[in-house]
């Protein structure tokens, strides 16, 4: 069941009294109630100022006289005009594109043994959680599908404080030492004279800054890997990155890995697909998470955990604070402990997107750090960046950052305090109030850090350890598939081929070179310099099928199918794969030229949901073309028609036709498939994931193979085809 959101605000003696509303309340969750109590819903009410005085006129400013001047006296005009003034607040300064929703993690089964943090023992208990995913690069306004990492930062409003688990969806990071990250961030951001371009690395200040920074090379192969470009938040994974601690109650510590598994699998667009929905639908990403979440496919994540005892610290060819390693799953296996849902979308985006804080260093007692030097950086990094954003120290207090545990300390003032803290003392240790509020100790729930011994000089230095910058990256390169790498070359092409820079683009070949020199030369052969002088490579022969997408999980779920149709469309053709597809949780749009309805075949009439002019092929997963001459006829007319149903099958989607749809394939100049004929018998044929049937008296098979094509994402096979 969706759950109930909108509830009016009322005064609090309303809210003691209503029965009604206090059993709602009771089933949400903790957080839920929290954030309720801030949400106002306008219907039905009079407009008031923000002093709660009764307005008489929104329209007109007050004046003397109707052509005359307006009037200082005018404080509604004033206040109006003066919130509108500052209704922004800088966007964040990396991974200002973002898109959130709320929901709740439910671990397996009680972690104990592994860690004390107290949302991870109760199988039973739900953890209010607020996701927000997003881009890096591109300011608040740019598109979701640039190609860039994802952001995929979780706070988990536990009963112990907040959790945030800040991570992206590769597991790896560009930079070895925070003190870097300026100089990434600043190289990879449109370039400071003209800023261009924007929410794009394919300008000669990034790939400057890869080429005399060779620890980017590793991650630069996974951003330019089909990762770079996700179909959807839903279908990526999450990574804690860093290696974290978990500490158990007897104060046993190890190492862990995070990871997100996403239900649906890690699937991805491709990049000319890419590109047009940059152009087509900017808000792509978001709409999809919108829109899934309203049409009640939640997206789903396990939690996964990679264990290391300490022992094992050095046991691995790389050192495990190197963030520009990750830890292969076939050496240690990701455990998965528990299950994030996301189930309800935001009330409003300013006040819960663009508000939400997340900072690296929110732990609960049973997770903590390591030395990893970039995780250091960002224990700094994130508090700071909100003192700017948010406009002072109180943004702890806004609805979507405050914690569902009492916050009591001597912090007092600042900008925009909302706790009106009783009593005459703020201080610590005083006696006019008893020492109140008392630290806790550990067992009492107090956070003690992990006791680490360290020992050392004070050198700025980079241990020999984190010397090895493209092991790893060699490492990735072998795990992937033929397509997957042909995908990376063509992202070089275009990344490194927009470099107006030769020597750089020279200079990226030879840093390739030392991952692997096939993978050197086919870049070089598309950006108009030399291959590689010398053979390279690191000689790993090692690979890692985890890494690789083509093995991920498939699934029919939450697609989008466009089917195009016309006058004279076969009513019950279309009505029987419809009601199919929607049994296994796909939806379907029709296409037509014009908006309003269709009159089928026999006189039954259709609702269109999109036209040629307001959608395209990349916003669908697969397309359909179902029988009826007339309807058939009109669309081989259509050139948008036709150029639909050839860009889908160039972007390897599945395509279903039935009886005379089938001919729509060839007038769309897509040959050199089998397709079904007059005169075939009534089974469905699978050619490169076009699905075609005749003569049949009813659509179930052709619908059980379209969606098992749907299933597979996309048919890698016919991109070779082309
Ligand atoms: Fe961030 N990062 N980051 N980052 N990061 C920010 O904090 C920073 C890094 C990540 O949806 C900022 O509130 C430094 C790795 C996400 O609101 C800022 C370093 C990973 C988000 C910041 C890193 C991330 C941010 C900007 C290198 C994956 C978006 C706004 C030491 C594990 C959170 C903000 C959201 C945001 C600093 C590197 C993930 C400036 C200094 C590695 C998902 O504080």
């Amino acid at each position: 069941m969706k759950k109930q959101k909108g509830m009016k605000i009322m005064s609090d003696h309303e809210r003691l009294h209503s029965n009604e509303n206090q059993k709602k309340l009771n089933n949400l969750d903790a957080k839920e109630k929290q954030l309720e109590s801030f949400t106002i819903d306008h219907t039905g009410k009079r407009m008031t100022t923000n002093q709660g005085l009764r307005v008489s006129n929104d329209d007109d400013s007050l004046r003397a006289g109707r052509r005359g001047p307006t009037i200082m006296e005018d404080f509604h005009f004033r206040e109006k005009m003066t919130h509108f003034d500052h209704e922004r607040i800088p966007e964040r300064v990396v991974h200002a594109r973002g898109s959130g929703a709320h929901g709740y993690f439910q671990v397996y089964e009680p972690m104990h043994e592994l860690t004390e943090a107290g949302f991870l023992q109760d199988p039973s208990k739900k953890t209010p959680v607020f996701v927000r995913f997003s881009t890096v690069l591109g300011s608040k306004g740019s598109p979701d599908t640039a190609r860039d990492v994802r952001g995929f930062a979780t706070k988990f409003y536990t009963e112990e404080g907040i959790f945030d688990l800040v991570g992206n969806n590769i597991p790896i990071f560009f930079i070895q030492d925070a003190m870097k990250f300026p100089d990434v961030i600043h190289a990879g951001k449109p370039e400071p004279n003209r800023e261009i371009p924007q929410a794009a690395t394919a300008h000669d200040t990034f790939w400057d800054f890869v080429v005399n920074n060779t620890e980017t090379a590793h991650m630069v192969l996974w951003v330019l890997s089909d990762r770079g470009i996700p179909r959807s938040f839903r279908m990526m994974e999450g990574f804690g990155v860093h290696t974290f601690r978990f500490v158990n109650k007897q104060g046993k510590a190890r190492f862990v890995k995070f990871h997100w598994k996403p239900i649906l699998g890690v699937h991805s667009l491709v990049w000319e697909e890419a590109q047009q929905l940059a152009g087509k639908d900017p808000d792509y990403h978001r709409r999809d998470l919108w829109n899934a979440i309203d049409a009640e496919h939640f997206p789903e994540y396990e939690l996964g955990v990679q264990i290391l005892e300490e022992e094992d610290e050095f046991a691995f060819d790389f050192d495990i604070l190197d963030p520009t390693k990750f830890w292969p799953e076939e050496d240690i296996p990701v455990r998965k402990i528990g299950k994030l849902t996301l189930d309800r979308n935001v009330d409003n985006f300013f006040a819960e997107t663009e508000q939400v804080a997340f900072h690296v260093a929110n732990v609960v007692p049973g997770i903590d750090f390591t030395n990893d030097p970039l995780l250091q950086g960002r224990l700094f990094s994130y508090l700071d960046t909100q003192l700017i954003r948010l406009g002072g120290p109180n943004f702890h207090e806004i609805p979507i950052n405050r914690s569902v545990s009492a916050v009591v300390n001597n912090q007092r003032d600042g900008y925009h305090r909302m706790t009106i803290n009783r009593g005459v003392t703020s201080y610590s240790v005083n006696s006019l109030q008893n020492n109140d509020p008392k630290p806790s100790s550990e067992k009492e729930g107090g956070y003690v850090h992990y006791a680490e011994k360290v020992d050392g000089r004070k050198i700025r230095e980079r241990s020999p350890s984190f010397n090895d910058h493209y092991s790893q990256a060699t490492f990735f390169w072998n795990s992937m598939s033929e397509v997957e790498k042909q995908h990376i070359i063509n992202a070089f092409h275009f990344e490194v081929g927009n470099v107006e820079n030769k020597q750089i683009r020279q200079r990226v070949v030879e840093v390739f070179n030392n991952v692997d020199s096939e993978l050197a030369t086919l870049i070089a052969a598309g950006i108009g310099v030399d291959p590689p002088m010398a053979p390279g490579g690191t000689g790993v022969k090692a690979s890692s099928p985890a890494v690789s997408q083509m093995t991920t999980k498939k699934s029919p779920k939450s697609r989008t199918v466009a089917i195009l149709a016309e006058n004279g469309v076969k009513y019950e053709e279309i009505t029987q794969v419809i009601k199919n597809l929607n049994i296994e949780g796909v939806s379907a749009n029709i296409i037509s030229k014009t908006l309003g309805f269709i009159t089928c075949e026999n006189g039954q009439e259709i609702k269109v949901d999109k036209t040629f002019t307001t959608s395209d092929s990349v916003m669908y997963d697969a397309v359909y073309l179902p029988g009826g001459t007339e309807s058939v006829t009109k669309l081989s007319e259509e050139a948008k028609a036709l150029q639909f149903i050839k860009e889908a099958y160039t972007h390897a989607k599945t395509i279903g036709a039935s009886n005379e749809g089938v001919e729509l394939i060839a007038d769309a100049q897509i040959y050199g498939i089998a397709i079904a004929s007059v005169e075939s018998s009534s089974s469905p044929i699978n050619s490169l994931g076009v699905i075609t049937i005749r003569n049949a008296t009813n659509m179930q098979s052709f619908t059980h193979a379209f969606t098992q094509g749907i299933a597979k994402h996309r048919h890698w096979s016919r991109e070779m085809n082309l």
